[in-house]
């Protein structure tokens, strides 16, 4: 009886460790904003702030953070955002052409060793360099399918078809410069499973097939809108299976120890 108790405990603990959501709060600035021509701004150009050296460019785009649901046969990656919330930026009801970003993934952990002030001077080209994305079918609309998209390489290479950052015609328009926010290709690749948008203010992947993420050791996140007025990256380890199976194991003894001693 007791044994069985220590048992069932074990199996808990285990499936607990590989199925908690990991939340990641959005501390990631990125390279600083320029306007829509091009050119670099400052937080005394005219008086005004742009947000320079600053978490996001204007309210409307605040992203909170991520929620990242990692079982190993599923991936649930949920992004919360204001901007989810604002009609006003949704491709399918403004004239601002803003788009939803596709979601960047490296199965390798996420480098910011070499990135100097990784807070205002990260961009493409630097730190992460990304092994896969998640395209959504439609960077408009609530809901579709998520496909899988694998870099040949590296993310970061010249000639890696990644669109980068921009606005599409109001050249007044602030956004922030250089960050990976869609792959370039439609073509569709394997499928990955779906994603919805939420009005109340989230964009989630739910993927079905993890095929890809099979060898990772830990997983790296990046995600913008095509303006990237607001960037997020984070990563969550992976808990390797032999790990757990030992953890599980040591568990399993202990339960059993502890019980003989009485
Ligand atoms: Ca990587
Ligand atoms: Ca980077
Ligand atoms: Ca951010």
């Amino acid at each position: 009886m007791f044994k069985k108790a220590g048992l069932i405990l074990s199996v808990l603990s285990v499936s607990c460790l590989m199925a908690t959501p990991v939340y990641i709060a959005d501390t990631y600035f990125g390279q600083n904003p320029v306007v829509g021509n091009g050119s670099g701004i400052s937080n005394d150009n005219a008086g005004a702030t742009y947000e320079v050296n600053q978490d996001y460019i204007g309210a409307g785009f605040n992203i909170t953070g991520m929620n990242v649901d990692y079982t190993g046969s599923s991936l649930k990656v949920e992004i919360y955002s204001d901007y989810f919330k604002n009609s006003v930026f949704q491709p399918e009801y403004s004239g601002y052409g803003i788009e939803m970003g596709d979601l960047f993934i490296s199965t390798d952990g996420l480098n910011t060793s070499t990135v100097s002030n990784y807070m205002i001077n990260d961009h493409y080209g630097i730190g992460e360099d990304w092994e896969y994305a998640l395209m959504l079918d439609n960077s408009a609309g609530s809901s579709g399918n998520l496909y899988w998209y694998a870099f040949n390489g590296s993310s970061n290479n010249t000639g890696a078809p990644v669109i980068l950052s921009h606005v599409p015609t109001n050249n007044m328009f602030i956004y922030r410069n250089n960050q990976e926010v869609q792959v370039d290709d439609a073509a569709a690749g394997l499928l990955a499973g779906t994603w919805v948008r939420n009005n109340a203010g989230s964009l989630a992947f739910n993927v079905t097939n993890t095929t890809p993420l099979a060898d990772a050791s830990e997983l790296g996140f990046h995600w913008a809108p095509t303006c990237a007025n607001d960037v997020i990256e984070g990563n969550v380890k992976v808990p390797e299976p032999a790990t757990i199976l030992l953890l599980g194991f040591g568990l399993v003894l202990v339960g059993i120890g502890s019980r003989k001693k009485r």
